[in-house]
Order: structure tokens, then C-alpha cells, then sequence
């Protein structure tokens, strides 16, 4: 007699699993493998919840069907475990960010085993070891020995709560907590990632398996755009402060509106705009300059933001019509982007226009257009109108035409020339933070660097996780002997800044292949064996930052002949948000976050993964609901009382002796199948329903066919591992059932049956068809009504009831 006792059951298979390595992967080359990953966690103080497991679920699924399917699956776990909050929680209370890291990762650990993960956890990687960040500073080595990482003084997002530099990609979670960010120049290692667009950009193309739209954020983060370069002449006054007549440079996407071109602006940084000043206007250039610095591109750049600016007092040339344009300086044109300088064509685009409008500067329609005065055109449907001087004529021409002609007068002139320009901003690689990894560089005498020999440059440890009042990294804090050397090349300061975090993460997925490797980030055979990652899983704020650096450093590590494969992740998905009771994101200041370690102790992993499985769609946003979870529980009672029916009676016994009906036989091959298909495609809450379908089959007919009983075994393994384990071994089979093989379904048995069915009016048989077998009344009513005799003998007649048997018989009654 026993019911059904979920901690004791999945706690014995858990030991289980652990005591027989069930889980651990071989390097078996002769078998298909399969490669599914999870988008590894920082292991943060407060815990997993229910939302961050939805995705580890998801891969554990199919991690376990696939080693049903007979593949050798490599399904890994680690912790991205370098970063800011770490070290915020040092500076507050002087625990070591190493300490607390560690107790962080085996809280984590602890959880993703109770909720019976099948990872191989002695492949397990910590970005935090040195024997792993080892391989960071060596691949970072090779990236500054390709020329692909270098020192620049930077202007940079300086964000001064954190005291630290953020990336453009950070700022926007920075301001959402209420800390500011300003610029501000300063001395950065950089990875020249813009070596790389074009390639980052085209394939884009072989991934087939990303989300579309996951792909467009690349492509628009990477920001390709085709146009032209051209100067403007400036024109040297008594109030400027030009020695002679000066060259600007713009970048244009829009040569065919050059005529259009009423004035110029350039970003305040631009190394112009001081001597363009005139005197009358020199100290509201000024001012307006310090105020720009104060500002985040996002400020800068928002569209929706009021334009400001402030006119130089200087003119140039319009190289196409000759007619002198002021020139402006503006916090919208930025300095890091094309030449940091633009022409204005405030009738056909956007920005100019509002800027023209307050300003009061001319408007000049060059583009046709049918839709009425006032109004900014910004179509390139148009054709050219005022666009004809004894230099270029562009009236009549469409926008291709245009833009060619354009250019080529440009080149002719030898005053442009063609230029495509990507948005892709050099990656800043450097932090002012203890909690990352070392930069392995040492500073020589008069400006030498070299890289550091011996790695890893283990990071030393330090009293204080302040950085200093210059906002220098910490490590600037750290002890003599580390900070200074000597060698035959003679005295050095080691470099103090250290890594970003995403450092770690641009090539995780390849140390699971060959995680102690001590020669090599991974070995040749081993890499091509199991690259690429079949599936990967994770959160849809990783759609441009991990994705891309990831992307970067596999071309990187390609060119290398490190790996074999031009990307690194074939398919990709992004699990959707789980959201509180509420309707809301989860999250502290709310307090709705629901703990995994809640849940779990409640109702244990088999009910919860299901939970998380059967709320919807993957890809979707759902909200948590703890009453939901009830059905589940109840699902599992059922299943579980298949083998012990009630508290009084013995265990049931299952032989292939015993009958199973025709009826179940088919829904048994008819299950498989889908839950087949569903897993394949993540529809995992359609497969679970499959298989609740199939156990109320099984019930209704009091089964105790063992094939019937195994096959529910599998088939519902990968989504509650332990009480189909126990059940397995309960029913008679040696464990474990993840080492059972996935059934095959019969073809001709998934087939719908086809039956006749007999149509009568008023009683009398008036025609036959024939259909499915399991047709509802209304579609059986439906097709009888259809079938043409029994049409004629409906005509004009009044319907009072339509009576129908399942798969036999329609009958309708007429007035
Ligand atoms: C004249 C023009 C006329 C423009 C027109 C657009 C429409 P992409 O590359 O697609 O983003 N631009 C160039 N450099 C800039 C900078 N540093 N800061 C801000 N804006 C800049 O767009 C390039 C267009 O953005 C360029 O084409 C330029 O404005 C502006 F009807 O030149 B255009």
C-alpha cells in the first residue's frame, strides 16, 4: 500500500542518478550526438525562481528525449560568475565577492538537482576559476596579438553611483534604477568587433534556425548602411577663427537630396566647431559643448527628445548649387558615427526638419511628393525636382538614380565617394572592477606593452573593492609585488583594469566540450565532434549583446583553426517571461517573485516542471498561477494510481499476457507520435496533453498491458523523470528508464480509421458517406447534410432535431 510520496521518490532518484553517473557524457564518436545548452546563470544571492527554470526545463527535455532517441547528448550547467553584484555586495559588507560567489553557486546547485536536471555535472565550469579564466586572457592574448584588441582614450558612459564605465548596451538598466550616466573620456582596452560587421552581418543569413526578429536586432545593432562621403567647403571670415578655408566631411545615406541641403551640423566634439566660432557666438558654442558632455547617447539620441543647438556663425559651400548654408552644432549628430558631421535636408528628413522649423532655417523640397505643403517627405518613392545647376543635374531622376549620379559627379570632382558605414561601435573591453578577470598586460617604460607570459594572471586580492577617487580599477590597490615587476625587458606595471563581464560568456559553450584541458581551450577532436550547439536556450535580453560578442570571438577563435564551424549556436530560442500571480514581471521591489526552493518543497520537481511545461507556448509570456498547479498534481496522482489503483488494494501487475483493446493500441502509437513531433518542436504543453489524453485511456479501461504502461514510462520521462523512474522499476523494469529506448509508432496504426455512416431522414436510410473515425455530432451533421440525395430531401423542409451515434449513424427529423 502506498501513496504517492514525492520527496522520498525523487530524493532516492536523484541519488540515484548522482551514485551512477547515469547523466555523465562520453566522448563516443561513433554515435550522433547532440548538443543542447542552457544559457548558463550568474549566480546571484537571491536564488533561482520559478521564471529562470522555465528554459532549464525546456533543454532538460530535451536533453532526455534525445538520449531516449539514441544520442550521445551533451547537456552542461556552469556560472557565469564574474560581475557587479558580486562586488556591490563586497563593498557593503567586506566579504570577499570569491566567498560569496561560492556560496551563491552551491545554492544554485542544490536547486537545479533537486529539480532532477540531467546535466553532466563533471563538466561543470565556474568563469571565476583561474584554470578557467586562464583560457579568457589567452584568447584575449591572441585577440591584442591580431591587432583586434587595443588602448584608446575614449569618451565613455561613465556612470558615477557605480563608479564605474558601463557599455552603451548597459546604460538603459542603469538609468531605469535612478543612477545617471555621463561622458566622459578615458583610457580603455577596446576589441575591434567593427573588423568583424561584415561577416557578423552576412551570416546572419546561414542561421535558419534563430528567430526572424531575434535576427533583425542584429542586423540593426550592426546598422549597415550604404551612402556616400562629400565635402563641404567652409568659408573663412574676419569673425571665425579659420586659418584658411577648411574641408568637412559628411556621410550621407540620401545623395539624391544633396541640392535639398539648406545647412550643415556638427557634433559638438566635432575638432572644428571652436575655430568655425565666431566671436559674437564662441561662448554659446561653449556652453553648449559642456552641456553635451554631461549627456548619455541615449539622451542624445532618443527621437522623441526636443532638438537643441547652436548656430558657429560659419557658412560652407552647397558643392552642388554653390549657395552658402550656416553651420550648426547639435547634440543629435554624434561624433563616434560616419565623419561626426551631417548635411541638413530639413524637407526630407525628420530630424532636420524639426530642427529647421524651431530654428528658423529654410526648408528646400527637392523630392516630389503628392502629399501637401508643410510637411517633411521622407519617401524614396519620389522624383527629383530643383535639382539642376551647371555642376549636376538630378531633376527627373528616381532616388537609385539619383544616389549614382550623385556619386559620380562626386568622384569626377574628387570631392566624395561611395561609403558604406555600420552603427557597430568598437567593444569596450574594459572594467574599473576587482570582480573580473585580470587583462594580462604589462605597461613598459615609454608606453610599451607586452602580454603577459604566464597564465592565468591569477587576480590578487585586495582590502578595499573601492575603486579609487580617479575611478582607477581597485586593483590599482592590490599589493606591490603584484602591480610591479621586472624582467629582462625591464621594470613594468601590471595593467589594473580587468575584464567585462561578458568575457566569460563569449566562449563558455566550447570549455563543456573539454573542460580540464590544461593544453588547449579545447582539443581539434573534440570540437568537431560536438560543435555546433544544436540548441540553445535563454533569455531574449541576450538577442544582441552575449549573442553577438559570442559570434565575434567563434570567427575569432575560427580564423584561429580553433573551431571548425563559422557560428557557434545552429538553432536558438528565447523561453518568454514568466510573470507574477499579478499579471507582473517578478521581481524584489514587488515582492511576487516566487522562489524555485518554494515551490519545489510544496510540490516537488516532477509537478513543477510539468507546471512550467503545460502553462503555454514557450516562446510566450505567462503569468504564474499556483492554483494551476493543482491539475498537475492531479495528473501525477493518476498516473501513479495506475500501478497502486487505492490505499486497500494490492499493486497492480502489468504482463503483455494482459488484453489491450484495439482502441488503446491506437492511441498508444498515435501518442508516441505526437509526443515525437511536440518534443522536435518545443511544443511542450500540446505533448503533455497528449499524454493526458493517453492515461485516461488507460484508466477508462483499467489497462494492465506492461508494453502500455512502459510506453507512458517513457514517453513521460523526459518531463517527470522520477515518478516514471519508480514506476518503471515498480512495473518490473531494470532502472533506469532514461536508458530505455523511445518507441516506434506504427504507421498504418496512427492512421484514422475510416467508417461508413449511415444517413436517414424521418427514419428512413436516404444516403451513406464515409468519414474518420471520431467525427463530433455537429461535423457528422455537417457532411450528412451535404451528401446529395439526402439534400434533396431537405429542401424546403424544417428541421426539429438532429440525432446522431458516434461513428454510425445520422439522423434528421423533418416537418
Ligand atoms: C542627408 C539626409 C537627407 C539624410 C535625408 C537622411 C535623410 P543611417 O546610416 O541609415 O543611420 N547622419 C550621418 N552621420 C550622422 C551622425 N554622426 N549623427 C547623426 N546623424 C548622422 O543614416 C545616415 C543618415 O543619418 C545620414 O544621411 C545623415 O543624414 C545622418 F533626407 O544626410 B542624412
Amino acid at each position: 500500500v502506498m501513496n504517492y510520496d514525492f520527496a522520498q521518490i525523487e530524493e532516492k532518484w536523484q541519488k540515484y542518478w548522482e551514485l551512477h553517473q547515469t547523466f555523465k557524457t562520453k566522448d563516443d564518436f561513433s554515435k550522433p550526438k547532440y548538443y543542447v545548452l542552457d544559457m548558463f546563470p550568474y549566480p546571484s544571492g537571491s536564488g533561482l525562481h520559478v521564471g529562470h527554470i522555465e528554459g532549464y526545463t525546456a533543454t532538460d527535455i530535451v536533453a532526455r528525449y534525445k538520449r531516449l532517441k539514441g544520442f550521445n547528448v551533451l547537456h552542461p550547467i556552469g556560472w557565469d560568475a564574474f560581475g557587479l553584484p558580486a562586488e556591490q555586495h563586497a563593498m557593503k559588507t567586506g566579504i570577499h565577492p570569491e566567498i560569496n560567489t561560492k556560496q551563491n553557486i552551491e545554492n544554485f546547485r542544490r536547486t537545479l538537482k533537486s529539480l532532477g536536471f540531467s546535466y553532466d555535472w563533471s563538466r561543470e565550469i565556474n568563469t571565476t576559476a583561474p584554470d578557467y579564466y586562464k583560457w579568457t586572457q589567452w584568447i584575449f592574448s591572441r585577440l591584442y596579438e591580431m591587432g583586434l584588441a587595443y588602448i584608446a582614450e575614449m569618451p565613455v558612459n561613465w556612470c558615477p553611483e557605480l563608479k564605474a564605465v558601463i557599455a552603451d548596451e548597459e546604460i538603459e538598466e542603469q538609468l531605469a534604477k535612478g543612477y545617471t550616466v555621463v561622458q566622459r573620456p578615458m583610457r580603455q582596452w577596446m576589441l575591434r568587433i567593427t573588423a568583424y560587421s561584415e561577416r557578423l552581418l552576412n551570416d546572419l543569413n546561414t542561421l535558419d534556425e534563430w528567430p526572424e526578429s531575434l535576427k533583425e536586432m542584429q542586423r540593426n545593432w550592426i546598422g549597415r548602411s550604404e551612402g556616400m562621403e562629400l565635402q563641404f567647403r567652409t568659408i573663412q571670415t574676419k569673425e571665425n577663427h579659420l586659418l584658411a578655408d577648411e574641408v568637412i566631411r559628411i556621410y550621407t545615406t540620401r545623395p539624391d537630396t544633396l541640392f535639398g541641403a539648406t545647412y550643415m551640423v556638427l557634433a559638438p566634439e566635432h575638432p572644428l566647431v571652436l575655430s568655425l566660432a565666431t566671436d559674437t557666438q564662441l561662448a554659446e558654442v561653449k556652453r553648449y559643448i559642456e552641456t553635451t558632455a554631461r549627456k548619455s547617447t541615449l539622451e542624445r539620441t532618443g527621437l522623441q527628445k526636443e532638438k537643441t543647438g547652436v548656430f558657429t556663425g560659419s557658412f560652407a559651400i552647397n558643392p552642388a548649387n554653390k549657395k552658402p548654408i550656416p553651420i550648426w552644432i547639435s547634440d543629435f549628430v554624434l561624433i563616434s558615427y560616419g565623419t561626426g558631421a551631417i548635411m541638413s535636408v530639413p524637407a526630407h528628413d525628420a530630424r532636420d526638419w524639426e530642427f529647421a522649423k524651431k530654428y528658423g532655417i529654410p526648408i528646400e523640397y527637392v523630392i516630389h511628393s503628392d502629399k501637401k505643403e508643410d510637411n517633411v517627405i521622407t519617401t524614396k518613392d519620389g522624383i527629383c525636382i530643383n535639382s539642376k545647376s551647371d555642376e549636376l543635374n538630378l531633376n527627373g531622376l528616381s532616388y537609385k538614380d539619383a544616389f549614382e549620379k550623385t556619386i559620380e559627379w562626386a568622384e569626377t570632382q574628387k570631392i566624395g565617394q561611395r561609403k558604406v558605414n555600420y552603427k557597430l561601435r568598437d567593444w569596450i573591453f574594459s572594467r574599473q572592477r576587482y570582480w573580473g578577470e585580470p587583462i594580462p598586460i604589462k605597461h613598459y617604460e615609454q608606453g610599451r606593452i607586452e602580454l603577459e607570459t604566464s597564465l592565468p594572471l591569477v587576480l590578487p586580492s585586495v582590502q578595499q573593492f573601492l575603486p579609487s577617487e580617479t575611478g582607477e580599477s581597485p586593483l590599482s590597490r592590490a599589493s606591490h609585488d603584484w602591480l610591479n615587476g621586472k624582467d629582462e625587458l625591464g621594470s613594468f606595471r601590471r595593467e589594473t583594469n580587468t575584464m567585462p563581464q561578458w568575457g566569460g560568456s563569449c566562449w563558455y559553450y566550447l570549455r563543456y566540450l573539454d573542460p580540464t584541458n590544461k593544453n588547449e581551450v579545447v582539443s581539434k577532436e573534440k570540437e568537431k565532434y560536438w560543435m555546433n550547439v544544436d540548441l540553445y536556450v535563454g533569455g531574449a535580453e541576450h538577442a544582441v549583446l552575449h549573442l553577438l560578442y559570442a559570434r565575434f570571438w567563434h570567427k575569432v577563435l575560427f580564423d584561429l583553426n580553433i573551431v571548425s564551424t563559422i557560428e557557434p549556436f545552429r538553432k536558438l530560442v528565447n523561453q518568454g517571461i514568466i510573470l507574477g500571480e499579478n499579471g507582473q514581471k517578478m521581481s524584489k521591489s514587488v515582492g511576487n517573485v516566487v522562489p524555485a526552493d518554494v515551490v519545489l518543497k510544496k510540490y516537488g520537481s516532477d509537478t513543477i516542471r510539468l507546471y512550467e511545461m503545460f502553462m503555454g507556448p514557450i516562446e510566450q509570456t505567462k503569468p504564474w498561477s499556483m492554483s494551476s498547479i493543482e491539475g498537475l498534481v492531479r495528473f501525477l496522482g493518476k498516473v501513479w494510481r495506475l500501478v497502486y489503483p487505492d490505499t486497500l488494494s494490492e499493486r497492480n501487475t502489468f504482463t503483455n499476457d494482459e488484453n489491450i483493446s484495439r482502441d488503446v493500441e491506437r492511441l498508444m502509437h498515435k501518442t508516441i507520435k505526437q509526443v515525437e513531433e511536440d518534443i522536435e518542436a518545443l511544443r511542450f504543453n500540446t505533448a503533455i496533453s497528449a499524454i493526458m489524453i493517453y492515461v485516461n485511456a488507460l484508466i477508462k479501461e483499467k489497462c494492465k498491458n506492461k508494453k502500455a504502461m512502459d510506453t507512458l514510462c517513457i514517453l513521460l520521462s523526459p518531463f517527470a523523470p522520477h515518478i516514471t523512474e519508480e514506476l518503471w522499476e515498480l512495473i518490473g523494469n531494470a532502472p533506469s528508464v532514461s536508458q530505455a529506448k523511445f518507441p516506434n509508432y506504427d504507421e498504418e496504426l496512427v492512421k484514422n480509421e475510416i467508417v461508413n455512416i449511415a444517413v436517414q431522414v424521418n427514419g428512413k436510410l436516404r444516403g451513406v458517406f464515409s468519414a474518420p473515425i471520431g467525427l463530433s455530432a455537429e461535423e457528422l451533421i455537417t457532411q450528412a447534410k451535404n451528401v446529395e440525395h439526402v439534400a434533396n430531401f431537405l429542401k424546403n423542409k424544417m428541421i426539429l432535431k438532429e440525432i446522431t451515434v458516434p461513428n454510425k449513424l445520422v439522423n434528421i427529423v423533418t416537418k
